[in-house]
Formats: C-alpha cells, sequence, structure tokens
C-alpha cells in the first residue's frame, strides 16, 4: 500500500516556479511506517494514473482554482479502488463537494500537520471518518517540510513559511477567515533550519511562503502600549523581536541567497524594519497594492493602504532599502472606471516597481465579497452548462466567465480587455528593459528579461485569455522559456553549511 500525494493542475509548465509547500509538510506528516510518499505535481507534469493501485490512500489537496482538475483526479483515484482524502483551502471550505463531485472518502478541513497520521492510519485500518478537523495548527506545531523527498532541478525557489494568518480583513481574501488573525509565527531556529536544508541542495532562492511578513505594525503596537492590560502588548513585542531575530539569522547565511515574501506596504512606514530586510537579502516582496484610489481601497476594506503621492512614497521606500515590489494590483472594483487601467499602469511605473500582476476581481469563497455575492445571486437563475455561477470554478474551463460580479458601468469584456491590456504595457519590451537597469551587468539584464516575459505568459495570458489558442501558445512559450530561466536559480550545494547561531 503506497500513500500519493498529488497537487493538480490542468496546465503543465514542465519546471515550477514554487514548490508547493503543502505536498512536502504533508509527507513530513505522514507516519514512517507507511513508507515514503510518492508525490505528484502536476504544475511539473501530468498524473500518470497507473501509479495508483488499489488499497492506497491518495491524498489531494486543492484551492478554488485547481479544485475541477482535482475531482477528475479523485474519481479516477477512487475507481482505481484507493481511498481518497481531499485537503487545503477549498476542501476545507466545501467538503461536501470533494465527496459529492471528488470522490472523497474523507475531507480534512483546515491545517494537515497534525492529524494527516490519524487519517492515514484511520484508512489503513479501513476506518476512515468522513470529516476529519485539522484546526489551526499553534506555531510550534507547524511542520517543517521533507525537502528530501523534492526532486532535483525542477522548482525555481522552495518555500518555507515563517508565519501563518494576518490581522487585517481585505474583502476578497479568505486568509484572514481560514487562517485566523493571529499570526502563528514560527521560531527563527526551525525556519534557518529548512533554509540551511535548502541551501545544501543548491537552492539560493526561498520564497517565504507568508500571508503577511510584517505582522505587526507600530501602529499596532503604540495602540496595545495603551491599555491597562499589557498582555497583547507584549505579545506583539514578542513578534516583532522574534521576525528581527529571523532576519538577523537569515543575513548570516551565504550572500548569494535571495528571499523573497509577501507584506503589506504598511511595512514602508518601518526603516528599521526595511533594513533588516534588505541585510537579510530578502530582495522581493509582493505588496498588495490593490487599487491607487482611496475609492477602490475603501471597496475592497483596505483603508490601511495609501493611494495617490503617498503610495508612490511608500513603494519608494521599500525600492531605497533594497527591496523589490512586485506590485500586486485588482480590476473590476465597482469604483473603477475606463480610465483605470492607465492611471494603474502609471502609478506602477512612478513607483518603480520591479514585477507588477494585475487580477480581475474574483469573488473566491470564504471571502466576505463572495459571501455578499451569493447572497446577491440567490434570486438570479443563470446557469453555465447547468452550473450556478456562484459555484464558478465547477463551470468548464472554455465556457467559465473572466468576470463575475456586475460592474456599475463597465462591461465583463472592458474589465478582461482593460486588464490584458495593462499586462501588454507593463510588460511591453521597451518598459521591461527600461526595468532591467535595476541589475548591473548585461547577462543579468538578459535575465530579468526572460524572467518578466515568462511571469507574464504564465500568469496573464494562461489566466485571463479567452481564446484557448492563446491559451496553449502561451503554456508552451512558458514551456519553453521556463527551462533556461530554471538554470538561473540554481546554485552549487553546499553540503557543509552550517546553522548560524
Ligand atoms: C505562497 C502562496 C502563493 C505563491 C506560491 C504558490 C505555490 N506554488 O505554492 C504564489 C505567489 C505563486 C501564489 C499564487 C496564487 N495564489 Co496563492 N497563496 C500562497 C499562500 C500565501 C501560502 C501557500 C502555502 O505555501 N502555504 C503553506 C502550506 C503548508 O499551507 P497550505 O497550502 O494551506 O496547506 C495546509 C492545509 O491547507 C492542509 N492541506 C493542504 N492540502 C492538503 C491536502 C490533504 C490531502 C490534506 C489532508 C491537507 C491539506 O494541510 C497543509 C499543512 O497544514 C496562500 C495563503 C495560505 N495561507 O495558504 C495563498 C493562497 C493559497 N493563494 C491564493 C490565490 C487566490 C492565489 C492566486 C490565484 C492569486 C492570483 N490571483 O494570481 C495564484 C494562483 C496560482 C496557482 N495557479 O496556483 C488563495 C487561494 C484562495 C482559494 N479559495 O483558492 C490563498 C489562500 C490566499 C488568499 N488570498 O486567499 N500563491
Ligand atoms: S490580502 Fe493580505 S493583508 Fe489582506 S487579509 Fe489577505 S493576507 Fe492579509
Amino acid at each position: 500500500m503506497s500513500v500519493h500525494l498529488i497537487n493538480p493542475s490542468h496546465v503543465s509548465f514542465g519546471i515550477g516556479v514554487i514548490t508547493p509547500r503543502w505536498l512536502y509538510v504533508l509527507a513530513q506528516a505522514t507516519p514512517r511506517q507507511f513508507g515514503d510518499p510518492v508525490i505528484t505535481d502536476e504544475t511539473l507534469e501530468p498524473l500518470d494514473p497507473s501509479v495508483i493501485a488499489r488499497g492506497d490512500i491518495v491524498g489531494i489537496g486543492i484551492h478554488t482554482g485547481n479544485a475541477g482538475r482535482g475531482y477528475e483526479i479523485g474519481q479516477q483515484a477512487r475507481a482505481a479502488g484507493a481511498i481518497v482524502v481531499f485537503g487545503g483551502i477549498h476542501a476545507t471550505l466545501f467538503p461536501e463537494e470533494a465527496r459529492d463531485l471528488g470522490g472523497a472518502h474523507a475531507v480534512v478541513k483546515g491545517d494537515g500537520d497534525l492529524v494527516w497520521g490519524r487519517v492515514i492510519e484511520d484508512a489503513a485500518a479501513g476506518r476512515h471518518a468522513a470529516v476529519y478537523e485539522g484546526g489551526q495548527v499553534e506555531p510550534e506545531d507547524l511542520l517543517p517540510a521533507r525537502w528530501d523527498l523534492m526532486p532535483d532541478g525542477r522548482y525555481m525557489w522552495a518555500s518555507v513559511q515563517t508565519v501563518r494568518g494576518c490581522p487585517k480583513h481585505c474583502s476578497f481574501c479568505s486568509v484572514w477567515k481560514t487562517d485566523g488573525q493571529r499570526p502563528r509565527q514560527r521560531v527563527s531556529d526551525v525556519v534557518i533550519e529548512e533554509v540551511v536544508t535548502l541551501r545544501r541542495r543548491g537552492f539560493r532562492f526561498i520564497a517565504l511562503a507568508d500571508d503577511n511578513f510584517y505582522p505587526v505594525t507600530l501602529t499596532d503596537l503604540q495602540m496595545a502600549s495603551r491599555r491597562a492590560d499589557k498582555a497583547q502588548f507584549l505579545s506583539l513585542t514578542a513578534i516583532r523581536a522574534e521576525r528581527f531575530e529571523l532576519m538577523r539569522r537569515l543575513a548570516e547565511l551565504p550572500d548569494d541567497m535571495v528571499f523573497f515574501t509577501q507584506i503589506t506596504m504598511e511595512a514602508a512606514e518601518d526603516p528599521e524594519f526595511l533594513d533588516a530586510m534588505r541585510k537579510a537579502r530578502i530582495k522581493g516582496a509582493l505588496v498588495g497594492v490593490e487599487a491607487v484610489t482611496p475609492e477602490g481601497l475603501k471597496d475592497v476594506h483596505k483603508g490601511f493602504n495609501a493611494a495617490g503621492d503617498e503610495l508612490v512614497d511608500r513603494l519608494l521606500a521599500f525600492k531605497r532599502h533594497g527591496v523589490h515590489v512586485l506590485g500586486s494590483f485588482i480590476f473590476g472594483l465597482p469604483s473603477d472606471r475606463g480610465t483605470t487601467f492607465d492611471a494603474t499602469v502609471a502609478v506602477a511605473k512612478q513607483s518603480g516597481v520591479t514585477f507588477a500582476q494585475f487580477v480581475m476581481l474574483t469573488p473566491y469563497p470564504g471571502t466576505t465579497d463572495f459571501a455578499a455575492w451569493e447572497k446577491a445571486m440567490e434570486s438570479d437563475p443563470t446557469r453555465i452548462g447547468g452550473t450556478p455561477l456562484t459555484r464558478h470554478w465547477l463551470i468548464p474551463q472554455n465556457l467559465r466567465p473572466k468576470v463575475y460580479t456586475p460592474h456599475p458601468t463597465m462591461s465583463a469584456d472592458d474589465i478582461r480587455r482593460g486588464t490584458q491590456g495593462a499586462w501588454d504595457r507593463f510588460y511591453s519590451f521597451r518598459n521591461i528593459w527600461e526595468r532591467a537597469h535595476c541589475v548591473k551587468s548585461l547577462k543579468s539584464r538578459l535575465a530579468f528579461v526572460l524572467i518578466s516575459k515568462l511571469y507574464r505568459q504564465m500568469y496573464a495570458n494562461t489566466g485571463i485569455a479567452t481564446d484557448s489558442a492563446r491559451v496553449d501558445r502561451s503554456a508552451s512559450w512558458a514551456r519553453w522559456i521556463a527551462k533556461p530561466c530554471r538554470r538561473l536559480f540554481t546554485a552549487s550545494p553546499m553540503p557543509e553549511l552550517t546553522i548560524p547561531a
């Protein structure tokens, strides 16, 4: 009997950008007496169904975007006689769907770190439950990944999580609801140990797969310090101190290492923090800019972000401290107008962001936006291929609309075309070449161009193009560029590397 862990994807690029961390964390959670799990990541290549045998246990992790493909695999595995278990954010939110459409014998809700061992033991003994509550495990129980099981030469970035959960409450995001608003922060010892393991193997690019790398702001500290009860203040101070401790230790690692994380723009208020990031070689951060106007920020409950000149100043502060920004922008907000697309690209350029992504507002389950939309749609009988719009992930890809929520002034096609146009302009060869001057040598500049093009092909054309020929062309383009790109990310293994004190 084998245990399988499968990350579903309907497109495979041969090379992965970032390791799906859950695969290697659940591998760690797999009791040793069941052997090493067989890991399949379909972002690399499609599953070979013949590897699944009767009596095997098959764990499938899904988010909303890959749920449909996950259900196909679940059905195949069940038909092959395996015990099928679903987990991940989407299965957490829709356990019945995984059972009815994905052939799940069992579903794990929440974190798998502690509960997965029990699920396997139960399944192997033929007494599995229908639903397991994994909950939100405490930081000390968040497991390190089994990096020894990762295939060589297939990923550009490995991923290590340092904190789970986010204190904010953005309307389009499910993290604060599913992962909680309390930052569950791993101590620096366990994080550094994983990072060193990866560098020993030749990984020098590591994504810190965090929801928000700056979980305690200076305002949070000031507010807590004014309270009579000092418990909150002490807890926040400890979280902040641990952040600095982690960055101090990262700074002692070999100087060819590069880290990337996700952070709110609030960190721009804190030069000490940004300096520590620079020293730790956290050279890039995804910043959720979302909107460039106060009205847009209000639409997404993100009043803590800045707009206008202050926004530009904040993003430039990251750049000044040597942290490249991947600005993330959302289009299709109720306050957006036809002029928003150009204005957003202009702000992205003005604020010196090195990369940008332009996504269309999508009501993801588990979010405030989704709850409001689902309610508003109660009386709407629209079905596409027999599926209500509010279950958009179940609509076949070729029929699935790209925009779901009606907009007061723009049609769905206006938003899609405006978004595609923003990608095209931001990633025009001329603009990429201008940005490439952030690195010095000609070789690095050419690498920068290649990576910018890869990023654009993978995330824009395969995601928002409505023309399937364009999607196919982009996927094969991405496959073609991915190989040389990956080589840019490798380093010589350093098996002798020790863990900094
Ligand atoms: C890092 C990250 C990324 C990275 C890397 C992705 C990768 N290859 O791993 C990048 C930047 C590329 C990315 C992209 C996107 N992401 Co993302 N990402 C994350 C983030 C911050 C961390 C993921 C992670 O590594 N976590 C660490 C692992 C260990 O945790 P985990 O995956 O949750 O797994 C645990 C449990 O869920 C459970 N579990 C998971 N699978 C299984 C399976 C079984 C069998 C069992 C038993 C248990 C189990 O056990 C695990 C251990 O506790 C999450 C937020 C989050 N808190 O999860 C968002 C998140 C997953 N992303 C999200 C989204 C929306 C996206 C994008 C669509 C954004 C966009 N518009 O482009 C793209 C989609 C890319 C794609 N096609 O996959 C959403 C998903 C929402 C949803 N309902 O599906 C999340 C939840 C964030 C959010 N804002 O709400 N993402
Ligand atoms: S979008 Fe970012 S800041 Fe907002 S709740 Fe989600 S993780 Fe936190």
